[in-house]
């Protein structure tokens, strides 16, 4: 099932207009100069600032405008020099769509250890469909700076000015803020979050899947990602295409990305000498699901999805002898709801 299926389609077929003035914003910018601020110690007064927001927005309050703009300069000075591939190094919690659900954020990181304790790896859809994408993205966000070794966030086809401006987060900073300053300065830096990332060489990482266009990982270091999500092409299947039983490339029925098959995971994996691909995009009931004989597997981490879904969200450690584990567990109980039974979370291999 799609974690889109319940909604119209996400056609953007009749914005190329507005992509194009996008593209135009976002070609300025050239991500891959100098290193000279790759390595910049936070100070002691970013340290506090970056600590206080965080205990400011773990209590779901959002930032002051300016708090964000000030935290999406600072952020855009981490992302800037991450590569379209991250590197990612284990142990790593991975994680898929959290959306907008901020106390199962919160309990997300109950159940797999906090932060920096516990590396994470999030794989996109941060925003949109609830009640809390300012938080959640800002919550996130913070993190990132404070934390930029310890804590990966790729980017997720929801991640866009044009997607955000049809399935909530647009019209929720208008509500809290009043204008769209915010949801500007969020959608800016969205161009700046890498688009896939690499588990030790092992684990391919993704919000979508694959492209008919990418055959091997090398290919997608060569993509400029630092742009709004185009509506085809490599950079767009990769935060959209999703799994499928049927082999070979199909049509996918988003109206965009592609469906892949077994065939295609099994050679992508074997060109590029993978034993995994990870990525999120797609509603799972047991909150992560297997494809292609374990060649993929897809990881929702949001429970209950859109308050109503009733589905358990998953996260998946990998461990240093890339052992995977998936935690699995349901929606936090949120203040003024009713008290129910929770189950303990399975672990198992
Ligand atoms: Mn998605």
């Amino acid at each position: 099932m799609d974690a889109d299926a319940d909604v119209p389609m996400e056609d953007v077929s009749d914005e190329r207009q507005l992509q194009q003035s996008y593209d135009d914003a976002a070609s300025h910018h050239s991500y891959q100069q100098s290193y000279s601020l790759k390595n910049k110690e936070l100070s002691k007064s970013n340290i506090n600032q970056l600590d206080d927001w965080v205990e400011k927005l773990g209590k779901c309050e959002p930032l002051s405008e300016n708090e964000v703009k000030t935290l999406c300069d600072m952020a855009i000075e981490v992302l800037q020099y991450e590569q379209n591939v991250q590197p990612v190094s284990v142990p790593v919690t991975i994680c898929g769509d959290v959306h907008d659900q901020f106390h199962d954020l919160m309990e997300l990181f109950k159940i797999g250890g906090p932060c920096p304790d516990t590396n994470y790896l999030f794989m996109g859809d941060y925003v949109d469909r609830g009640y809390y994408s300012v938080e959640t993205v800002s919550y996130l966000v913070c993190m990132k700076v404070r934390f930029p070794n310890r804590i990966t966030i790729l980017r997720g086809n929801h991640e866009s000015r044009q997607i955000t401006q049809v399935y909530g987060f647009y019209d929720e900073c208008l509500r809290k803020y009043g204008s769209a300053t915010v949801w500007k300065l969020f959608t800016d830096l969205f161009d700046y979050f890498p688009i896939t990332a690499l588990v030790d060489n092992k684990i391919f990482c993704l919000h979508g899947g694959l492209s008919p266009m990418i055959e091997t990982i090398d290919q997608v270091r060569e993509l400029n990602r630092i742009q709004e999500v185009p509506h085809e092409g490599p950079m767009c299947d990769l935060l959209w295409s999703d799994p499928d039983d049927r082999g070979g490339w199909g049509i996918s029925p988003r109206g965009a990305g592609f469906t892949f098959g077994q065939d295609i995971s099994e050679q992508f994996n074997h060109t590029n000498d993978l034993s995994l691909i990870a990525r999120a995009h797609q509603l799972a009931m047991e909150g992560y699901s297997w494809w292609h004989q374990e060649a993929v597997v897809t990881i929702f981490s949001a429970p209950n999805y859109c308050y109503r879904c009733g589905n358990q969200a998953a996260i998946m450690e990998v461990d240093e002898q890339h052992g995977r584990q998936f935690l699995q567990y349901d929606p936090s109980v949120r203040p003024g709801e009713p008290t129910v039974t929770r189950k303990t979370p399975d672990y198992f291999l």
